[in-house]
This record gives structure tokens, C-alpha cells and sequence, in this order.
């Protein structure tokens, strides 16, 4: 027998700073809708998928800032989708910026929740990897201001859901082994990461022409490497000026890539995904019990020329042939 999960991508397309986020839940609920008509059981939204991208921007304001941030969920604009889902059935992830108060202190993070087909949510996730900087820097096009606006998250998990063990991660977390690896370890079958990719990397304009590859590659290994599947989605096209990469896809535990979105608008597209293909690879190459080696992971500190492990003893070091 084997366990089927429907899952759709829910790619946007760009959302100007005029947007108001009633007008970006309308065409959510849109693609949800045409999403069941497709068979999907749940529908996988981009990162910050209320608003533009605003880390693009250096805003002093903490007022002008603030109004980006969703301080509880759902709210009054949000609660449509819960509604929506709950009325077809069809769960969904969404990333959204989260303003929360916690020990009086206020708190910022990139966020996603998972919610189930009864509209109630399920998990939440706080992203871990922060890219970009937290200094104004003129130089640049355009800023990317993540580790000014957010903290980091504590860490990933995975939740029982829709008929599976899953997990969550956010748009740069898809580029570190350690998100799915941690994830692998916890069993997880199915990941979805939301994502903006800017084409142009300011730090390194030469991988603009590679940043779709870059895309893939990272989700298609993350996936095989650790027997899972894995549904990225973007928000895509030319927002506020800058222009961010599509690619969305869903890729099997074999690495393959099942479906892709075509365009850079708003867009559905629906995998039937067995969860049951995860255990012929977490059996076989990527049995982590049997093959991992976890005691030569060990950190190895190199300092003025002698080799140290973690923990500061020295090592001797064999040269290689030896
Ligand atoms: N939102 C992101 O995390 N974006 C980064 C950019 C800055 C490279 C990413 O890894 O796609």
C-alpha cells in the first residue's frame, strides 16, 4: 500500500508594495481552489508570502517596519485561507514575517506555520539561516536585510502530518546539508521550503546566471542524500524592480525532479507524491544507523600548524600514502 500525499505548489507571482495583503490572500485562495480541483491535499505558499520583499529595503521607521509584520495568525486578513481550507479540506504551509512579544521583549522572525486540512494550525517554524547583512549597504542594488529584520530560529523539527512525518525549513536553509540532515534524522519524508531569490547576488555577481541551477541543485540533493521528498516554492518575477527566480519544483527521494513550475506568475501545479518511496532509500544508501559514521564528523581545528580536534587535543595527523 502505499501512502499518497497530492501536494501543490502555490508559486506567486510578484507582490508590489502597493499590494495590500487582502488582494495577495484573494489570489492565494484563488490557487488553493484550483489546487483541490487538481486532487491536492495540501498547498505549499512561498516564503513572506503576504507582502513585497521588503529586507530589500533600509527602513528606520519601526513603524513603517512594523506594518510587515503579521503580529498573531490567522488575522483578519489571513483568516479567509483558514477558512478556505477548512471548507476544501486542503492544508497548506505559509511563510509569513512574524512580529511576536515574548518575555516583554519584542521579537522578529521569518516564519512559517503548517495547517492542517480542518484550518488549524499544526507547526510552526522559525527560520534558522539568515542571509544578507544587518548594516545599511549603498553599494548595492538593492539591500537584503534578513539579519537586521529577523532573528534566527531555534532549530528544525518534524510534525505527523497529512499521512507523513514532515518538515519545514525557509528559503536560505535550502542551501545547508545540515537543514535536511537534521531533518533526515528526525525521519522526515517530505520537506516544503518557501523561497525569494533575488537573480542578481550582489556579493557575487558572477552566480546570477546560475542562480536557478544553484536552486535546484541544492533541493534535488537535499533530497536524495537523505531519502526525502522536498516541494520548494518561489515567489517569483520582477518585484519592486528586482527580479527573483521561479524554478519552483517538487523532487522525489530519487533526487528527480517530478514537477515544475513554468512561469514566474502565480502559478498551481500538482505531484502525486507515494511518502513510501522515502524507505527503499533510508533502507539502502542513506541507512543512517548502518552507514553514517557519525564518531569522524568531529570538527578539526587547524591553528598554527598543529591540528587540534574539537574538544582543543592535539591530534597526529597521517600523511597521506601512510
Ligand atoms: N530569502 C532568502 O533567503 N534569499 C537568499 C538570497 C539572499 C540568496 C537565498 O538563499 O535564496
Amino acid at each position: 500500500m502505499n501512502r499518497y500525499l497530492n501536494v501543490a505548489m502555490g508559486q506567486l507571482g510578484p507582490i508590489q508594495r502597493a499590494d495590500d495583503r487582502a488582494s495577495v490572500v484573494r489570489r492565494m485562495c484563488e490557487m488553493m481552489r484550483e489546487a483541490k480541483a487538481l486532487g491536492a491535499h495540501v498547498i505549499v505558499y512561498p516564503e513572506l508570502a503576504l507582502t513585497t520583499f521588503f529586507p530589500r529595503w533600509y527602513i528606520e521607521d519601526e513603524h513603517e517596519l512594523d506594518a510587515f509584520y503579521e503580529t498573531e495568525m490567522p488575522n483578519a486578513e489571513t483568516l479567509p485561507l483558514f477558512a478556505l481550507a477548512r471548507e476544501l479540506g486542503v492544508g497548506f504551509y505559509l511563510g509569513y514575517a512574524e512580529l511576536a512579544i515574548e518575555a516583554g521583549r519584542k521579537r522578529r522572525f521569518n516564519t512559517a506555520i503548517l495547517v492542517s486540512g480542518q484550518g488549524r494550525i499544526i507547526a510552526k517554524y522559525r527560520k534558522v539561516h539568515l542571509p544578507g547583512h544587518a548594516e545599511h549597504e549603498p553599494w548595492r542594488r538593492f539591500q537584503h536585510l534578513e539579519k537586521r529584520y529577523f532573528e534566527p530560529g531555534p532549530g528544525f523539527g518534524v510534525t505527523r502530518a497529512f499521512g507523513g512525518v514532515v518538515g519545514m525549513a525557509l528559503c536560505n536553509d535550502r542551501r545547508w546539508a545540515e537543514t535536511y540532515r537534521v531533518l533526515g534524522l528526525q525521519g522526515c519524508e517530505m520537506t516544503f521550503i518557501g523561497y525569494n531569490t533575488p537573480v542578481h547576488n550582489a556579493p557575487a555577481p558572477a552566480h546570477d546566471d546560475l542562480s536557478l541551477f544553484h536552486n535546484q541543485l541544492a533541493l534535488q540533493a537535499g533530497a536524495y542524500q537523505n531519502g526525502m521528498w522536498v516541494v520548494g516554492v518561489a515567489k517569483a518575477g520582477v518585484e519592486e524592480g528586482v527580479d527573483s527566480i521561479g524554478g519552483s519544483c517538487i523532487v522525489a527521494p530519487s533526487g528527480e525532479v517530478v514537477s515544475r513550475c513554468l512561469t514566474k506568475d502565480d502559478e498551481v501545479m500538482v505531484a502525486r507524491c507515494s511518502l513510501d518511496w522515502c524507505a527503499i532509500y533510508k533502507r539502502t544508501t542513506f541507512d543512517f544507523d548502518k552507514h553514517r559514521q557519525p564518531h569522524a564528523y568531529g570538527l578539526i581545528v587547524e591553528r598554527k600548524g598543529e591540528t587540534l580536534a574539537a574538544d582543543g587535543t592535539p591530534l597526529a595527523v597521517t600523511a597521506p600514502g601512510h
